[in-house]
């Protein structure tokens, strides 16, 4: 009788620690001066929730480059999330780029994730590799204090151990990406849309997401060429006057598609 109260305390206590399994001391640290010392590694505009997101990373973590990324110990990483500037009904305000803007008056967010031995162990199951995570304020203060960073390991356990558990540092992204959100993309040998109405002075901007090279090649002679545009990387294009484009890829001649300028 005793015996069996004494197994079922012992059956409760990791349910319990199932709820809060993430490190309780901040042993990322707060990534001071990042913007200066670390390396830019990614920029990107996200439409769903409007944020301007860059990725910096310190010495040990700009370092990787091959295609298995594997960091080593001391890389820290900042993804620093900044609201887009946007109209009052939520449209983002695109700059001469075509990018989104930061908004000038929106606190970002720095999330920052730190691979040292033996890190992460505090995760238990949501364990990925050795890394641990926090995110601040640029003041130092805290959006997630280490105590509630199981959510961020257990999403990044979603990224796999291939690119050692991060999304968006791969070299895919890191090459020439513009980061802007694409009005055609390149994909199975094929433009989508295979055909784009744009107003005259629109930057449109193109994805390469395929897994080979292609070009964008207008068809009229002397026309613009955007030559072989690297498997992940984008291409903005600029149309200031109305008129009509046909363009395919030089390397792949069946692929066509057509930008009228309205
Ligand atoms: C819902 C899933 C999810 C959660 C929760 C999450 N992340 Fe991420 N994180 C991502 C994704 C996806 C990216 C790639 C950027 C993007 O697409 O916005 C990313 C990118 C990052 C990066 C840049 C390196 C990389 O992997 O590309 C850092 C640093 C980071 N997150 C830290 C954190 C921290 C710290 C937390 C917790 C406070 C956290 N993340 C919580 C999904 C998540
Ligand atoms: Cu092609």
């Amino acid at each position: 009788m005793t015996l069996n109260r004494f197994a079922a305390s012992i059956l409760i206590f990791p349910a319990t620690l199932l709820w809060s399994q993430a490190p309780t001391v901040d042993r990322v640290g707060f990534p001071t001066n990042y913007e200066a010392l670390f390396e830019r590694l990614n920029t990107f505009d996200r439409s769903d929730n409007r944020t301007v997101r860059t990725i910096y990373g310190n010495g040990p973590a700009a370092s990787v480059k091959a295609d298995t990324m594997n960091f080593p110990y001391g890389s820290v990483l900042v993804m620093e999330s900044w609201r887009a500037l946007q109209t009052a009904q939520g449209v983002p305000i695109l700059g001469a780029n075509g990018r989104f803007q930061k908004d000038p008056a929106a606190v970002p967010g720095l999330f920052v994730m730190r691979k040292e031995r033996g890190f992460g162990e505090a995760f238990g199951a949501n364990r990925n590799g050795e890394w641990e995570y926090v995110a601040y304020r640029p003041d130092g203060t805290y959006l997630n204090r280490p105590e509630t960073t199981a959510s961020c390991a257990t999403c990044h356990l979603q990224a796999g151990a291939l690119p050692d558990w991060t999304f968006r540092v791969r070299p895919l992204y890191l090459q020439e990406g513009s980061g802007a959100n694409a009005d055609g993309v390149i994909k199975d040998y094929e433009f989508i849309p295979g055909e784009l109405r744009v107003r005259a002075d629109s930057t449109v901007t193109f994805y390469n997401s395929d897994m080979v090279e292609h070009t964008i090649t207008d068809q009229t002679a002397g026309g613009g060429d955007t030559g072989p545009l690297k498997a992940g990387n984008s291409v903005a294009i600029q149309f200031t006057v109305p008129s009509e484009f046909n363009f395919r890829c030089t390397i792949h001649p069946s692929m066509r598609g057509k930008i009228v300028v309205e």
